[in-house]
């Protein structure tokens, strides 16, 4: 009972102490009084209100409908927007670096609040992107990057594609028996993804797998009419010399098959097959057999791309590479995987 009374005791003198302090006028300044004083808030100008999804004014420069993958993102970037309720100016540069310049311009002549654009090719971008810094519209590079001064762009996102080349090229190896040759199917010369999965494939090929040769490699640029036509003057050229085929996205792929089944061989069994992107038609030749593993390249960025678009437009800052995640498909769960594909 002592120390009960003694404990009331000790609080009632504490609170009485702390209710004087809350009272009194602050005599002595605490260490946080001493820093500096902002200006009284109620003198200042009211802070400006937040820009929120739909007040975002947004332009993208696409490049074109090359392949299912573009398709997938164009439908991702406008299905986000509608969505979230941004107002989007979305321009089809039907594949011509030209027709892209021209739209960043046009949007930079409305003053949206930012650009988004995979640029087709990685040159030729400088004054257009310099010209939208000095307007002060971040530019977002979507899938592709060009090669300009760091500060022209605020961030890329997308994916590793040195990374994909490499993936692509062990799964290559392996199913050859890390022997014998191939011939490799470029993307569209000078893109950035082009670039990157070539050198990606070809650096492990060389370092890693040394009984494996690469025969030729030629540019499909993307597209399925390219890529089938580069396979059928390449199958022409080296015949039975041909075990493997690397393409740098589906399309190409889907194309080297009906090459590859015009000569009367069996891709996948003969010709082991393997490409970049992991569209639905990809999976649907894996199933089939057809084609033997993809390399998944996500094209799904319209949320990753909003949501950096409104922290830039709100003046914020933004990681430089925002990456995408992505996996490898090979045959053996395709069949599994191919309903819950979006693109
Ligand atoms: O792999 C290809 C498309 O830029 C990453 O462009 C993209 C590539 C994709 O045409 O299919």
């Amino acid at each position: 009972m002592k120390s009960v009374g003694k404990l009331l005791y000790v609080v009632m003198i504490l609170s009485m102490v702390f209710s004087m302090a809350a009272c009194a006028p602050a005599a002595t300044p605490a260490p946080a009084a001493e820093a500096p004083k902002a200006e009284a808030p109620a003198a200042a100008a009211p802070a400006k209100a937040e820009k929120t999804y739909k007040d975002l004014v947004v332009g993208f420069a696409q490049i074109g409908a090359e392949s299912g993958w573009r398709d997938g993102e164009t439908n991702s970037i406008k299905d986000t927007a509608t969505k979230l309720g941004v107002n989007l100016k979305f321009s089809d540069a039907q594949q011509k670096q030209e027709n892209q310049i021209k739209a960043v311009r046009s949007f930079i002549a409305q003053k949206v609040d930012v650009i988004g654009i995979p640029p087709v090719v990685t040159t030729g971008f400088e004054t257009v992107f310099k010209e939208a810094k000095d307007a002060g519209i971040p530019v977002i590079f979507v899938d592709r990057k060009a090669d300009v001064p760091e500060d022209y762009y605020a961030a890329f996102i997308g994916s590793d594609f040195v990374l994909e080349g490499k993936n692509a090229a062990i799964e290559l190896a392996k199913l050859m028996g890390e022997k014998g040759s191939i011939i490799e199917l470029e993307g569209t010369v000078g893109a950035g993804p082009a670039i990157d999965r070539k050198k990606g494939f070809d650096d492990e090929m060389a370092a890693n797998h040394k009984d494996i040769t690469i025969l030729e490699s030629q540019s499909g640029d993307f597209n399925l009419a390219k890529g089938k036509e580069v396979a059928q003057a390449l199958i022409k050229k080296y015949g039975d010399k041909i075990n493997g085929i690397y393409a740098h996205n589906d399309e190409m792929a889907l194309g080297a098959i009906q090459a590859v089944e015009e000569a009367g061989k069996k891709p996948g069994t003969d010709i082991k097959i393997v490409s970049i992107d992991g569209e639905k038609a990809a999976f649907q030749a894996m199933v089939d057999g057809k084609l033997n593993v993809t390399v998944e390249c996500s094209p799904l960025l319209g949320p990753q791309f909003f949501e950096a678009a409104l922290t830039l437009a709100n003046g914020g800052t933004v990681d430089k590479w925002i990456k995408s995640n992505e996996g490898i498909f090979r045959q053996d769960t395709a069949a599994a995987d191919l309903p819950s594909r979006v693109y």
